[in-house]
C-alpha cells in the first residue's frame, strides 16, 4: 500500500534525480559549446598540411636508413640528380653520413595560410635547400621548376614568397631563376630566367627574355633582397633523423 508518506519520498527522489540529470547535460553542453579559453584552434589545412608533410619527412628518413651506398643508388634510380627539374643538388651529400645533417622545418612563404616544407643539409653557413613542398592539405607537392635547372644549384628565398634558384656553372657562368609558389600550390611559377657567361659573351651581363641587367644591377634586384640565409626565411630548423 502506498501511503501519502511513500508518495511524496518518491516524488522528492525523482525531482532531484531530475535535476542532477538536467545539470549534467547543462554542463556537457557547456563544455563542448565553449572551447577553453587557452585552447588553440587550429585550421583545418594545418592538419592537412601535418599529416602529409609528415610522410614526407618520413621518406626522406626511409632514403638515409638505406646507408650510403643505397641512398646514392635509389638518388640515382629515380633520376634525382642536378639534371633534372628540382632542386635537390645538396641532397646527395647527406647520403654520405646517414643524413646526420638533414634538417627540416615549415613556414608559410606566399602567406596563404598553408605552411610550406623545406628540406636542406645543415652545413657552413647557410643551409643548402634540396627540396620544397607544399600542399593543398590532401598531398604534398615538391615544387619543381618544370624545365632542367643545370648546374650546381643553391635556393634563396626573397620576401613575399619569391625564391631565387641559383645555378652555378663556375665563377663566370651560371642561370637564376626567379619564382614563385603557383596558386594551386602544385610547383613552381616562372618569373624570370637569367643566364650569364662572361667566357662566351666577354660581360657578366645577366639575359632575360626582353631584359638585360649587369652583374651588380642583377645583385641589387635579387640577391640584396635575399632573407635570412641560415635560416632560410625565418624557419626553425630541426634535425630529421633526431624528429
Ligand atoms: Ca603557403
Amino acid at each position: 500500500m502506498i501511503t501519502n508518506e511513500n508518495r511524496k519520498t518518491r516524488n522528492r527522489i525523482i525531482a532531484i534525480v531530475t535535476c542532477l540529470l538536467v545539470m549534467l547535460l547543462c554542463a556537457a553542453c557547456g563544455s563542448s559549446d565553449e572551447p577553453e579559453p587557452n585552447e588553440e584552434i587550429t585550421p583545418q589545412t594545418d592538419q592537412g598540411s601535418a599529416a602529409v608533410y609528415d610522410e614526407v619527412l618520413n621518406s626522406y628518413r626511409e632514403l638515409f636508413d638505406m646507408g650510403k651506398d643505397g641512398c646514392l643508388k635509389h638518388i640515382e634510380d629515380n633520376g634525382l640528380l642536378e639534371s633534372n627539374d628540382g632542386i635537390n643538388y645538396w641532397l646527395p651529400w647527406d647520403c654520405f653520413n646517414d643524413g646526420a645533417n638533414a634538417v627540416w622545418g615549415k613556414v608559410d612563404y606566399n602567406g596563404d595560410g598553408v605552411d610550406e616544407l623545406v628540406l636542406a643539409s645543415d652545413s657552413d653557413s647557410y643551409k643548402k635547400v634540396y627540396a620544397i613542398y607544399s600542399t593543398d592539405g590532401t598531398k604534398a607537392y615538391e615544387l619543381r621548376a618544370g624545365e632542367p635547372l643545370r648546374y650546381r644549384i643553391d635556393a634563396f628565398v626573397l620576401p613575399e614568397g619569391t625564391f631565387v634558384i641559383h645555378g652555378s656553372g663556375g665563377a663566370t657562368a651560371g642561370i637564376d631563376t626567379i619564382c614563385t609558389i603557383a596558386e594551386d600550390c602544385t610547383g613552381f611559377d616562372i618569373v624570370a630566367v637569367y643566364e650569364y657567361d662572361e667566357t662566351a659573351n666577354g660581360t657578366m651581363d645577366h639575359f632575360s627574355d626582353g631584359e638585360t641587367l649587369s652583374d651588380e644591377e642583377f645583385q641589387e634586384k635579387y640577391f640584396s633582397k635575399a632573407v635570412d640565409a641560415a635560416e632560410f626565411g625565418g624557419i626553425e630548423f630541426s634535425p630529421l633523423m633526431a624528429s
